[in-house]
């Protein structure tokens, strides 16, 4: 999938359990979010990432949750890595990871000359969902910093349908700055998000996450 960053080689994977994620993930550069600034992470294997603690909860919050965590959610649901797939994750300091990053994001935010000097990659990769071995969905976050700008980016491959609560977007603590991915609420329509956009690029979405202006601008919206 062309819009994927790097998959599988050198990454980290996430034990196959139940509702688990990774181990604390210290990054190697710190990652400003609205204000905060984190120096770890966790890659949840139900779609989403947290800063400060693991989470095992495999029914999404609906954003905006006012609740005391920031949180990323790639897609948010109950997934099971135990049936299919696989959860893993990676950070990059130099190479063309890095290059690419810069320039997707140039490609975005035409007006920020941008040098990416980290990126941290989480994969979803042909997972299946709980009780649902036959399902099959991909997607990534990506999480690209530089100086003092920070960027998040969803990539959406095929991802299946399901009964199961869905939710994706972020959210920060008291819901000060949250988005939710048109779409992204109902299971039975999941699978558009793969064809959805607000960059122009079927299957992405760009969020700039530091402390400046807002992702108000960015291309027209596909919404399919
Ligand atoms: C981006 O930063 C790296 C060092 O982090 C530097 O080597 C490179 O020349 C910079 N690129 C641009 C286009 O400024
Ligand atoms: C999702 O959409 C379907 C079809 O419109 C509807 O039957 C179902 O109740 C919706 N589910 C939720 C959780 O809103
Ligand atoms: C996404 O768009 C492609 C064509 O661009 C189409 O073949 C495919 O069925 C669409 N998928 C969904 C889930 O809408
Ligand atoms: C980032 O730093 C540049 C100078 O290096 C400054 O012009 C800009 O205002 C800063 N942006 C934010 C959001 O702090
Ligand atoms: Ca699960």
């Amino acid at each position: 999938c062309q819009i994927f960053f790097s998959l599988a080689a050198g990454d980290t994977i996430n034990a196959a359990v139940e509702d688990g994620s990774s181990s604390v993930i210290q990054l190697l550069s710190p990652f400003l979010f609205f204000g905060r600034t984190y120096q770890q992470i966790y890659v949840n294997n139900n779609g989403h990432l947290t800063f400060n603690q693991p989470s095992s909860q495999n029914v999404p919050d609906n954003f905006p949750s006012y609740e005391s965590q920031d949180i990323i959610a790639g897609l948010w649901t109950n997934l099971d890595n135990r049936l299919k797939g696989v959860v893993s994750y990676r950070q990059y300091t130099s190479g063309n990871v890095l290059t690419r990053a810069s320039q997707d994001i140039n490609t975005h935010f035409p007006n920020l000359n941008f040098n990416a000097s980290w990126v941290f990659v989480a994969t979803w990769n042909k997972a299946a969902y709980f009780n649902l071995t036959n399902t099959e969905t991909s997607f990534q976050v990506v999480l690209i910093s530089g100086r003092n700008l920070s960027f998040i980016l969803m990539n959406y491959g095929d991802i299946a349908v399901t009964e199961h609560p869905v939710q994706a977007g972020y959210d920060t603590v008291d819901s000060t700055h949250y988005f939710v991915i048109p779409g992204s609420i109902n299971g039975s329509f999941i699978s558009k998000l793969r064809n959805s956009s607000n960059v122009d690029v079927h299957g992405r979405w760009v969020f700039r996450v530091d402390s400046g202006p807002r992702n108000s601008i960015l291309k027209s919206l596909i919404y399919t």
